[in-house]
């Protein structure tokens, strides 16, 4: 628990004879009050310099002496700063409308401004500067700004009061222990690494709220809560919870928690009241209603609007949000009913209700329409709701891509789902303008990711999965970056700074879900993992069980009609897409079996039949994850020892692992078709 790295923001000694980064910053400002988040700005650039060039930064504070226009140059700016030299933060009110949460940076050899016109902009700005020295970038003559696309950048932490943590591969919380509270030297070195890299909020309880969690909004927590909050605060980081639906009856003798009831909204008011009463800087609540057995509206006959509401109105008064989330679905089915399909679910009840949420309520929709499987399409609610704020959400957690035992990098997943065009509009339809508020003005939207972190010495269980973490914040913040570009700047800040070093490992990272796809569920199908912890293959772990997860293979084929002429699922697209996924020669393969039933023999777009694809994806992926392990074995000498140790058994495992799912899947697939492998290779 006490024992953890600095992940990314660990550096190292720069060898001797470095010129010094800068020796002195200035902190101009016109404000008469301190500038919240502008001291850990400071401090993080001191420690930068301490820790790279055992160098201590002298800091000075100004006044503005001159008016300066908007856009000034770097000669104006020298001038109304006074400052010819070293660093300077300049942070204006005056700016705040342009920059947001932004900032520029503007410098010449000499000296170097970030301008920002409120201070988390100058902790951003501070950061970034280091991840341009920390990865040997030129910081002298640039003029950059950059601007988060996403106001909300939210980390979702399913960790419980015992401190377990439901689907967390990283050991217990660092948040919660026995049912109390956590505040350790790791809690801030959490929001430092958060911050780093944009994150802005956090709930960090689980949304299934049980037991001692129901009282986290209760006198019991309220007070370890606000300090919490209060050190996420110096980062710029706003604390959210996790809430029971059911709280009203479960806190007190409420005899239903219908949200239409005029005592149930009343206990909500006080109660919010009561909360932030004690913790002012709470940024609101995340909500799990209606959900794998989650109490919700759906309970009284009322609709997930009319819930969300009634807490979004006693939130208002102190500027809290409801996140809610549209993870909504029937998880008793009969697999023999063939016409109840769970990827409809969601929009089926969320798209009736467009434009009837609150202006403080957000729809958090995770990005395919089933559960964060290797490859699903992109749920048909995003581009499906026009006049709801909303967000996306991710899972940086790895339940269905290798729990951290096997290396996945996510964010080519991620990018792949911000570029997907909608058809919305005709203009700025793609899911990474819809959640910035691009497609049409929304009061909150943005990105949340499932978090993937505990009390393990380097966060993520594998280090590797640091990535999905490191590189969740910069995108979110940053959307146009690509997943090499992040890979590098992790590598290279984390890892080694060597090229071929860097090039190996961003190589690596770059097929990895591509690799951990070929090795597992085929093209799109997802599920064949064993049940309940829902790690390694189990072809038919889920095919008669209740959650509404088929392939429904048989000896002829695979898949699931999910066109019009099937479960209709499809018909929740736009015009382009729905077309596009109803045609099998024209739906993409990569997801022809979530959309199609294919027959063995069918030949896809490379020549090959199904069967056959099924065969070398499975041979390749695990060939390929054998071939990780060779590159890591090799790079022995160049990766630092304790890194070197945590990761060498996972890549042994995920050899290993890879090569059993290989077997299994194409093992039930010779037997179900009877077909051999046209290449006569091992299926048992
Ligand atoms: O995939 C399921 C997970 C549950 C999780 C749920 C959700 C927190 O298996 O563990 O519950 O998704 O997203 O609510």
């Amino acid at each position: 628990m006490e024992q953890y790295t600095n992940a990314w923001l660990a550096y190292p000694k720069k060898a001797k004879g470095s010129a010094a980064f800068w020796d002195r910053v200035t902190v101009v400002t016109n404000a008469t009050d301190p500038v919240p988040v502008l001291a850990t700005a400071v401090s993080e650039l001191l420690c930068y310099e301490k820790e790279s060039f055992s160098a201590t930064l002298e800091v000075f504070e100004r006044k503005l002496a001159k008016e300066l226009p908007e856009e000034a140059s770097l000669s104006e700016l020298i001038e109304a700063t006074e400052q010819k030299e070293g660093l300077v933060l300049l942070v204006l009110d005056a700016l705040s409308k342009k920059y947001g949460e932004g900032y520029r940076i503007v410098s010449n050899e000499h000296v170097l401004f970030v301008v920002a016109g409120c201070g988390k902009g100058a902790l951003y700005g501070s950061f970034d500067l280091i991840r341009m020295d920390a990865t040997e970038q030129k910081v002298a003559g640039l003029d950059k700004t950059v601007i988060p696309d996403n106001p909300l950048r939210m980390l979702n932490h399913w960790d419980n009061l015992d401190g377990s943590i439901e689907r967390g591969y990283s050991g217990e919380s660092f948040f919660f222990a026995k049912d109390e509270i956590l505040l350790t030297k790791r809690t801030r070195a959490y929001a430092r690494l958060c911050a780093s890299v944009g994150i802005n909020a956090t709930v960090i309880n689980n949304v299934n709220v049980k037991q001692a969690a129901t009282y986290l909004i209760t006198p019991r927590y309220l007070k370890q809560l606000k300090n919490m909050a209060e050190i996420f605060a110096e980062y710029g980081i706003s604390l959210f919870l996790s809430l029971n639906f059911a709280a009203p009856m479960e806190l007190s003798n409420l005899p239903v928690s219908d949200p239409l009831d005029a005592d149930v909204s009343a206990w909500w008011k006080e109660k919010m009241e009561e909360v932030y009463r004690e913790i002012p800087e709470l940024g609101g609540f995340l909500v799990k209603a209606d959900s794998e057995g989650r109490p919700g509206p759906h309970t009284y006959g009322r609709t997930q609007a009319e819930g969300a509401n009634m807490l979004a109105e006693a939130v208002k008064p102190y500027g809290g949000i409801i996140i809610w989330r549209c993870f909504v679905y029937n998880c008793t089915q009969d697999w023999r009913d063939k016409t109840t399909d769970r990827a409809k679910a969601g929009y089926a009840y969320f798209k009736p209700l467009d434009g009837q949420f609150a202006e403080n309520v957000v729809l958090q929709i995770k990005n395919g329409p089933m559960d964060f499987q290797v490859r699903e399409p992109v749920s048909p609610l995003l581009g499906g709701l026009l006049h709801t704020n909303q967000m996306l959400e991710v899972q940086a957690a790895q339940e269905y891509t290798g729990q951290q035992r096997h290396f996945c990098y996510l964010l080519p997943m991620w990018k792949e789902v911000l570029a997907f065009h909608t058809y919305c509009t005709k203009e700025k339809d793609t899911v990474a303008d819809l959640i910035s508020g691009r497609t049409f003005p929304q009061k909150y939207s943005g990105m949340a990711a499932v978090a993937n972190t505990g009390a393990d010495v380097n966060w993520t269980g594998h280090d590797f999965a640091q990535l999905n973490w490191y590189g969740f914040g910069r995108l979110s913040f940053d959307m146009s970056l690509s997943p090499e570009e992040i890979a590098r700047e992790w590598i290279k800040m984390t890892v080694s700074k060597k090229k071929p070093v860097v090039d190996a490992l961003t190589e690596m990272a770059l097929s990895s879900w591509r690799t951990y796809e070929n090795y597992t569920s085929p093209l799109g199908i997802g599920w064949m993992v064993n049940p309940n912890h829902h790690y390694g293959p189990n072809v038919d772990g889920y095919e008669y069980d209740r959650w509404g997860t088929y392939h429904r293979a048989d000896c002829h084929g695979i898949g699931v009609d999910r066109t019009e002429a099937g479960t209709g699922y499809s018909a929740q697209y736009r015009d382009e897409n729905r077309l596009r996924y109803n045609d099998r020669e024209t739906c993409p393969e990569e997801l022809l079996l979530f959309f199609h039933r294919v027959n063995y023999d069918y030949v896809l777009k490379s020549g090959k039949t199904l069967l056959q694809h099924i065969y070398d994806t499975h041979f390749e992926g695990a060939q390929m994850a054998k071939e990780y392990l060779e590159t890591i074995l090799s790079l022995k000498e160049e990766l630092p020892p304790e890194l070197y140790a945590r990761i060498l058994p996972r890549f042994q495992h995920q050899a290993e692992h890879a090569a059993e799912w290989r077997d299994r899947i194409n093992t039930y697939f010779y037997r179900m078709s009877g077909t051999e492998d046209e290449k006569g290779r091992t299926i048992y």
